[in-house]
């Protein structure tokens, strides 16, 4: 069973913000020497204390899953009498400590029995670590909280054939080999940090380094990965050496260690970690090939190269008081890593396509936010980005607290501008480098390097739900007067909704307004619940253009007519908002008449002359013709009626088809003007072309059954060949194509999760359940690590609607199934899953019954660990 331990329901505790209060010692020094075996690792931990204050108070420290071997005080080799000390399942308390001395603990744990991946865990021959948020405790007796930090030394030691890489962080201060086969290397890092970014690896990996100079310092850069991988790590390292120049150059941030490793592992959790300069990460955003990567892989590394680089400041040497205030570094952190992309995106371009990139990139992100975080805001888990309580920390690492996160980030430099948000950020380095510190600390260090009043503001940190903005227009024509009205408004969501006469007040809402037809183009800041505006001068009803570029994560509700949104889709010069306009003709088409989405002559027009029009980028329009998602339309549908998912997705599927026929002519075009005329290169001008392309081949496919074939032969790279399959096996084709794809790649695990989702995510597979029971079965699928699971399990139950909501309620048993499977080892991971239904409430019957009946069976399974009770406890709640 792994280290995944059962959970009484007596022992569930609720953590509550409002509870905080500092650790009561100081530990200036952390010395841990690991005696590395797999079966059975020995932790020796050296631990310096003093006591802040005058009073006595018992030390207690974090521990799980580990066994005490020995422990005394000032390096006496008599242990402690155990009257003097006690040792449950989770602390080791000393009852009456001196002012200040040195605990001596020697630990045990066992690395191969961990499947949790928290702590210290094997991956194939390696081991490493993972301590966020509350993995340094699987380890050793320690204040495993984020305010608590110390300088470490760390000793490692390890046969040297079986692990020849022994890593920790900071700089290399010693190697020496031991008799008996053995080494053993010393690592010291300079800067204090929380044990959550302690991080140990030890295994056979093949490195590849580049030295850089920064400031007239030499720095050692180096990516460590399986040997066989080594021809795909240049693309992180270039990603890398990138991002060290953005930090530098847009924030005035240096690398401040004289070197920085990235480790890859096929087995983790989530996609990476910041680690005080060992960053150790999810194969997926290390790995990248033209044959083995798509361009969404491509950019993903990028992006999370750049996430965890910057983190070495928004996070590490600022980290967080306590885990409430996971925003302050990943809120910041992802608004980082989203300039970073869109900088690389819009580097060497024209102005012009400059901005068309950006904009390229904040839809992408817009929708990803619109999708899930909204869906996460109006359901059973909706929480502020800054929670006020919770059960299991691992289940707040959010869309929330993440991409609302960033938005609110965002909102500072929309109100301050660009160089007052930099002055924010060096008021916020220079008041709190080394510190751990609380999201009010950073708003305040915006407000006041800016002599700006942000009170207001601070509500965004506490109140979750998406505000909606509604607006109406009022033209008069005699006065020459156009005058906007906004209603303000949030109800309670979630949580909230226990909390008896909650009042939300109301936000302050940095609002991009124009008026098309007008040169009016202006911030307008929202304080009030309801508030108006007047133009003056105003000859003809203009089109109002709201919340441009999504200058704030809110929900604007305007009527417009379809010749407005006609007129948005072909004159806004918002990129954002006209992309929004014709996502929204798509959406009132599927959801207004769910029986038979019709679009109109004239919207045909609209759509022909914008696919058609050079002048906009093959990015851009690819995006403005990939349908609203079913999730997205999903919500709007359940802001009405009950959801009939069934019905939605082939309203949606019949949308796309209407495309397809209408704009076969137009389709077959593009698939052929943007045939390659050069070899494979990710760049966003390239990959654009290939999304458009792509796209173009899903609506020519029954028409042109032939091509997909074509294309998926003569690929010279992984996002046309995964693009042929794809769109061939869901068009019903040829089983060769999909054996011959899991020969050429048997080898490369992360093409064969594609093989797997391909046929996971299949909608028109008429037999799924039996492909589901062959795929479960498949030799590739033995002991899956996450990223498998995700590319099987997760892409049936979240991006097959069709069949995953069978009336029959197969696909909900087969969720419960999985969940309470995963559990087992893994409940990071079972706890994503089980999210997957926590929507239940709006849909319609008979769904609605049967996603509850699965929830109850997770709810009553014995055994249950906290990730998941928490996330079915709430669902049912
Ligand atoms: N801090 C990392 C994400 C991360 C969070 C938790 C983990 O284990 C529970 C692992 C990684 C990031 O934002 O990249
Ligand atoms: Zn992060």
């Amino acid at each position: 069973m792994g280290n995944a331990h059962p959970t009484d329901l007596d022992t569930m505790t609720t953590h509550l913000r409002s509870d905080y209060t500092p650790f009561p010692y100081d530990i200036p020094t952390t010395d841990l020497l690991f005696d590395l075996k797999p079966e059975l690792t020995t932790v020796t931990l050296w631990l310096e204390f003093e006591r802040k204050n005058d009073e006595p108070v018992p030390l207690v420290l974090n521990g799980e899953h580990i066994t005490l071997q020995f422990i005394s005080l000032n390096n006496e080799e008599t242990p402690l009498d155990p009257s003097e000390y006690t040792v449950t399942d989770s602390t080791l308390t000393l009852h009456n400590p001196p002012e200040s001395g040195m605990l001596h603990i020697i630990t045990t744990c066992t690395p191969n029995t961990n499947t949790s991946l928290s702590g210290l865990f094997t991956t194939g021959v390696h081991l490493m670590t993972q301590c966020e948020a509350e993995g340094f405790r699987r380890m050793a007796y320690f204040p495993d909280r984020p305010d608590v930090l110390s300088t470490y030394t760390v000793e490692l030691i390890a046969d040297k054939a079986a692990f020849p890489v022994l890593l920790s962080n900071g700089n290399l201060i010693e190697t020496r080999d031991l008799p008996n086969g053995g080494h053993m290397v010393t690592w010291h890092d300079p800067f204090p940090k929380p044990s959550y970014l302690f991080a140990v690896v030890a295994g056979q990996l093949a490195c590849l380094e580049e030295t850089i100079t920064q400031d007239g310092a030499e720095k050692l850069l180096q990516v460590y990965v399986e040997p066989h991988d080594l021809p795909k790590a240049q693309f992180a390292m270039d990603s890398l050496k990138a991002s060290i120049r953005w930090d530098k150059a847009r924030f005035g941030l240096p690398l401040d260690l004289e070197r920085f490793m990235i480790v890859a592992t096929s087995d983790f959790n989530m996609g990476a970690m910041e680690n005080k300069g060992l960053n150790i990460f999810n194969t997926k955003f290390v790995l990248a090939h033209p044959e083995t990567a798509t361009d969404v892989d491509f950019e993903g590394v990028e992006a999370v190269v750049g996430h965890e680089y910057f983190h070495n400041w928004t996070g590490n040497r600022v980290t967080c008081q306590d885990w409430f205030q996971l925003s302050l570094k990943e809120g910041l952190t992802v608004y980082r890593d989203q300039e970073f992309s869109s900088d690389q995106l819009a580097e060497g371009l024209s102005p012009d396509a400059a901005t068309s990139a950006r904009a390229v990139k904040r839809i992408d992100d817009v929708a990803m936010l619109r999708t899930a975080q909204f869906m996460e805001d109006a359901g059973p888990m909706a929480h502020p980005i800054r929670p006020n309580a919770y059960e299991e920390i691992n289940n707040f690492y959010t869309m929330t607290v993440y991409e609302k996160g960033a938005e609110v980030v965002r909102m500072y430099e929309t109100l301050l501008g660009r160089d007052g948000f930099r002055r924010g950020m060096d008021l916020y380095f220079k008041r709190h480098d080394g510190q751990a510190v609380t999201c009010d600390d950073f708003r305040a260090a915006m407000a006041d390097a800016n002599q700006a009043d942000l009170t207001q503001f601070g509500r965004w940190y506490e109140q979750a739900g998406t505000p909606t903005v509604r607006v109406t227009s009022e033209f008069d024509a005699n006065a020459q007067t156009y005058t906007l009205h906004f209603a303000q408004s949030n109800p309670p969501v979630g949580i909230e909704l226990k909390e008896a006469n909650l009042i939300k007040a109301p936000l302050h809402i940095p609002l991009r307004v124009a008026l098309l037809g007008t040169d009016i183009d202006t911030l307008i800041e929202l304080k009030q619940a309801n508030e108006s505006i007047t133009f003056e001068n105003i000859t003809a009803e203009p089109t109002p253009s709201l919340n441009r570029n999504f200058s704030a994560p809110v929900s604007i509700e305007y009527d417009y007519s379809d010749d407005q949104l006609a007129t948005l889709a072909a004159t806004d010069t918002d990129a954002f908002n006209r992309w929004d306009a014709v996502q929204q003709i798509f959406a009132r088409a599927i959801v207004a008449d769910m029986l038979e989405p019709v679009f109109s002559h004239e919207q045909f027009d609209t759509f022909r002359s914008l696919l058609t029009d050079e002048s906009l980028s093959p990015a851009y329009r690819a995006q403005l013709f990939t349908l609203p998602s079913f999730s997205y339309l999903a919500q709007l549908v359940s802001k009405c009626e009950p959801l009939d998912p069934q019905k939605l997705f082939a309203a949606r599927e019949r949308a796309s088809r209407a495309l397809s026929k209408q704009l076969q002519i137009e389709w077959q075009s593009l698939y052929s003007t943007l045939e390659p005329k050069t070899a494979y290169a990710y760049n966003g001008v390239a990959a654009g072309e290939r999304a458009l392309r792509n796209l173009a081949l899903r609506h020519i496919s029954s028409a042109k059954p032939d091509t997909t074939t074509t294309q998926y032969a003569a690929a010279d790279n992984m996002t046309d060949r995964i693009a042929a399959l794809t769109t061939a096996i869901h068009e019903g084709q040829d089983e060769a194509l999909l054996n011959d794809f899991y020969n050429r790649f048997e080898k490369e695990a992360l093409v064969i999760d594609k093989w797997f989702t391909a046929q996971a995510a299949n909608p028109h597979d008429a037999n799924i359940t039996a492909t589901l029971q062959k795929l479960l079965a498949h030799p590739a699928f033995t002991n899956p690590n996450p990223n498998r699971l995700r590319s099987l399990v997760f892409a049936f139950c979240n991006a097959n609607p069709a069949h995953f909501h069978a009336t029959d309620g197969s696909g909900y048993r087969f969720w419960a199934e999985q969940v309470l499977a995963i559990d087992a080892k893994n409940p990071q991971v079972a706890s994503r899953l089980a999210r997957t239904l926590e929507q239940w409430r709006t849909y319609a019957e008979p769904y609605q019954s049967l996603m509850r009946e699965a929830l109850q069976t997770v709810f009553n399974a014995p055994n249950l660990s906290q990730d998941v009770r928490e996330i079915v406890g709430k669902a049912l709640g």
